[in-house]
């Protein structure tokens, strides 16, 4: 899959561009949508989180990313990965354990891996894909190359140790690594606000000398500026760099999850007021974008993950001797 052309961090919003990056968000929405009907089906095994309503962040920073670029993601990584230019029949047959998968169906939706892209992995352990993030950006730096790593993590990852310890490395080592806290105010059903010490994510990165810069989440053109400015200061050697990115997650903490922790009104208000795409489409409208083209972007989307989605059930089960490839320290089966 194409990543939408070259970025821009021009101050008017281009429609052009800004079609694209609706374009993959709705990529996003729809894979995820469909991914949760899968799961309530049985057709998807153990544990997904969905993204939905924070896909303007993974739309906009993947954009402004070259293919060569890594990235490393979290338990909730559909989107990034997407964004990223994974195969999204590549991606189904991965949540649905199939031959074919990113990881040969062995990864399922919380590990998701796929190096063709530059997709290091999304990762269970919260605040791990951090040092993984830091190393390849170490390693790039080493080799003296001009790519650059991005690090996508929750607001609930700043309490945990690698987070430290990541930040702590990249500074120290002026890394060429981008920091993307997605910061949609819950650590699973625990409000973040309420466990976190101090004055939040970005004056922790400060503490550490790492520019931060903090944008609306759902602003798609917001995000897409900022990243283009991230991007380019860290790809010319600036250093590592923070970007915190407020939004909403819509659904539960995982597809069984109905949320019950929240408040209804809560969630009816940011429905109302705050969803990425609708906000997108507002603003295209506002550049002219007929709601024609709008529903043509979304009809495709839906037609081509749906055939994806349906491929990707229709193929075959891994080969039982498979289970013992790319796996570590076990050795080969005798
Ligand atoms: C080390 C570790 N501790 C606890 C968990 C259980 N857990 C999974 S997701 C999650 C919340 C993470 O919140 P955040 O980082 O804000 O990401 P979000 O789910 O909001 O995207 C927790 C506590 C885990 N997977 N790993």
């Amino acid at each position: 899959m194409a990543l939408p052309s070259s970025p821009s961090d021009a101050a008017a919003p281009d429609a052009e561009r800004l079609l694209g990056l609706y374009a993959t968000m709705q990529r996003i929405r729809v894979f995820e949508t469909l991914a949760d009907e899968a799961h309530k089906a049985g057709q998807v095994a153990g544990y997904i989180h969905l993204s939905i309503g924070q896909e303007a962040i993974a739309a906009a920073v993947g954009a402004n990313l070259r293919e060569d670029d890594v990235l490393t993601s979290t338990h909730r990584g559909h989107g990034h990965t997407i964004a990223k230019g994974a195969d999204p029949l590549a991606m189904f047959r991965e949540l649905c354990g199939r031959a074919g998968g990113t990881c040969g169906g062995k990864g399922g939706s919380m590990h998701i891996a796929d190096f063709s892209v530059g997709m290091l992995g999304a990762n269970g352990v919260v605040a791990a894909g951090l040092p993984i993030a830091v190393g390849a950006a170490h390693a790039i730096a080493l080799k003296g190359e001009d790519r650059i790593a991005v690090c996508f993590f929750g607001d609930g990852a700043t309490n945990r140790g690698p987070f430290l310890e990541a930040l702590n490395w990249a500074a120290a080592f002026r890394l060429p690594v981008l920091f993307v806290c997605e910061d949609n105010g819950y650590g699973a059903t625990t409000r973040t606000g309420s466990v976190s010490a101090g004055g939040g994510p970005g004056v922790r990165a400060e503490s550490l000398g790492i520019p931060v810069t903090v944008v609306d989440g759902n602003d798609l053109a917001a995000v897409d500026a900022a990243a283009a400015a991230l991007v380019r200061i860290v790809r010319g050697g600036g250093g590592p760099q923070f970007l915190h990115a407020r939004t909403y997650r819509f659904r539960g903490h995982t597809s069984s999850d109905p949320a019950a922790y929240r408040d209804p009104a809560e969630v009816q208000a940011q429905l109302d007021t705050n969803d990425p795409i609708r906000r997108a489409a507002a603003t295209l409208a506002g550049l002219g974008v007929t709601p024609d083209a709008l529903e043509r972007v979304e009809r495709h989307e839906r037609e081509t993950l749906a055939a994806a989605l349906a491929a990707a059930l229709d193929s075959p089960w891994p080969d039982l001797r498979t289970a013992f490839t790319d796996v570590q320290d076990i050795g080969a089966p005798q």
